[in-house]
């Protein structure tokens, strides 16, 4: 396809990065085909406005009439001219569907084959799925291959779009809609891990989350590309985004999967609690410094250990079987004063995901609740202590 492009449009497709474009980067198989239809179409609908202003300027000056003269009127017609301007743009026309129609074919055949990956939109933020658990904000990819995703929404109407790989597709709750791609330029790793491990610490101190804008480059030192949601979706649509980073081997990606796939030994529960937090899309509904405003679920602070109205009237204490269960099943007990829109985490968190999160929350209490719960998850029907859970990563890890 790319032969065809008329050389006078050609180079424009090729300054992607420069200040006279339109576009940003290209970076998948599709950016310059759709790039040069839209160049094609503007210039083509440019050079038809510029001949008919031009015309319709000279043709008052040229018919222009002195007060009192007779007004003329049009008694015959032009055949040829009326031809030309009918036949001649319709061929245009034919040419911009005949290429559009090209692209869209393209856009909705999936390959076979394709590397598969879930999306989960939700307000506000992304959820994409790795598959054993693994879920991330971030899409990882690798070059060359064509990637499916397979997308849904938990809520309302959201579309993925993808700039630098020229891809946008509505998500719509209640169904399953399909976009694929082929990356072509692999992220670049431009940080060390010494140099991450600096940084990472610092956010901690500070309690700050990533600043992906800031410093262009993600917790793993890849660059990225961006991807965001462009269809308005309520209050915080704008901070709908994420980022695309592109491996150059699938054993790249998988390594990247690996490292989220579970909490490294080395790390205490409640620091990998935090990471779900953050990951898993409960900081959207959850603050942990006691805010109210601008959330729809009650906060963590001081959460752990106390004793919580419930909807129905019944008060419950607060301990590691309450929050499992809040976390497993929502919907069992509905905290007073709060909608019951929580999605059930059932099947997507592994038990030492849910066990990092109960120690994280435990760890935003003052009244150090810690004791009291203990005690009772031992003497629960429900045992979810972390050894237990730790066994079964390490049957996991076995398998592989
Ligand atoms: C879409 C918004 C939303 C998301 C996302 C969400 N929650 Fe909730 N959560 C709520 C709401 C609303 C309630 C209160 C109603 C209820 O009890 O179901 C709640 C209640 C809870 C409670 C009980 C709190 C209390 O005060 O009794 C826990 C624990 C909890 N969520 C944990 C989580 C965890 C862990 C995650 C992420 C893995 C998460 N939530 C993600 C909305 C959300
Ligand atoms: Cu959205």
């Amino acid at each position: 396809m790319l032969n065809m492009i008329p050389a006078a449009i050609m180079p424009l497709a090729d300054y992607t990065d420069s200040k006279l474009s339109f576009f940003p980067e290209s970076a998948s198989t599709f950016s310059s085909d759709s790039d040069w239809i839209f160049y094609f179409i503007s210039i083509v609908a440019l050079i038809f406005f510029i001949a008919i202003v031009i015309a319709l300027f000279g043709f008052t000056v040229k018919y222009k009439k002195a007060k009192g003269m007779a007004a003329e009127s049009q008694t015959d017609h032009n055949t040829t001219i009326e031809l030309v301007w009918s036949i001649g743009p319709s061929f245009l026309l034919i040419v911009m569907f005949y290429f559009g129609a090209q692209g869209y074919l393209a856009h909705r055949t999936i390959p076979e084959g394709s590397y598969e990956l879930g999306v989960d939109a939700y307000k506000w933020g992304w959820g994409i799925n790795y598959g054993k658990f693994v879920i991330h904000p971030e899409l990882h990819v690798v070059a060359g291959e064509p990637t499916k995703l397979t997308m849904t929404s938990s809520d309302v109407i959201h579309s993925l779009y993808i700039p630098a790989f020229r891809v946008k597709k509505d998500i719509v709750p209640g169904r399953y809609n399909y976009m694929w791609f082929k990356a072509t330029k692999p992220s670049e790793k431009v940080v060390t891990d010494e140099e991450l491990e600096q940084l990472a610490a610092k956010d901690a101190e500070t309690n700050a989350s990533w600043n992906y804008d800031e410093r262009q480059f993600t917790p793993d030192g890849y660059t990225f590309y961006d991807l965001y949601c462009t269809e308005y979706c309520g209050t915080n649509h704008s901070e709908m985004q994420t980022v695309v980073v592109v491996h150059e081997t699938r054993a790249d990606l998988d390594a990247w999967i690996k490292k989220y796939s579970k909490r490294a030994s080395t790390e205490s529960p409640a620091s990998y609690g935090q990471k779900l937090y953050e990951r898993r899309g409960c900081k959207t509904c959850h603050s942990i410094d006691g805010t109210k405003v601008g959330y729809v679920g009650p906060t963590w602070k001081d959460l752990a250990g106390a004793s919580r109205p419930l909807a129905n009237g019944d008060e419950v204490l607060a301990d590691e079987n309450y929050l499992r269960e809040s976390i497993l099943n929502p919907k069992a007990k509905i905290a007073a004063g709060y909608q019951p829109v929580m999605p059930s985490y059932k099947g997507q968190l592994t038990d030492d995901d849910i066990y990092s999160l109960v120690e994280y929350i435990k760890s935003l209490s003052e009244s150090g609740s810690g004791g009291e719960a203990e005690a009772d998850a031992g003497e629960g029907t429900e045992e979810d202590t972390s050894p237990k859970a730790n066994d079964e990563q390490a049957g996991d890890e076995a398998a592989q």
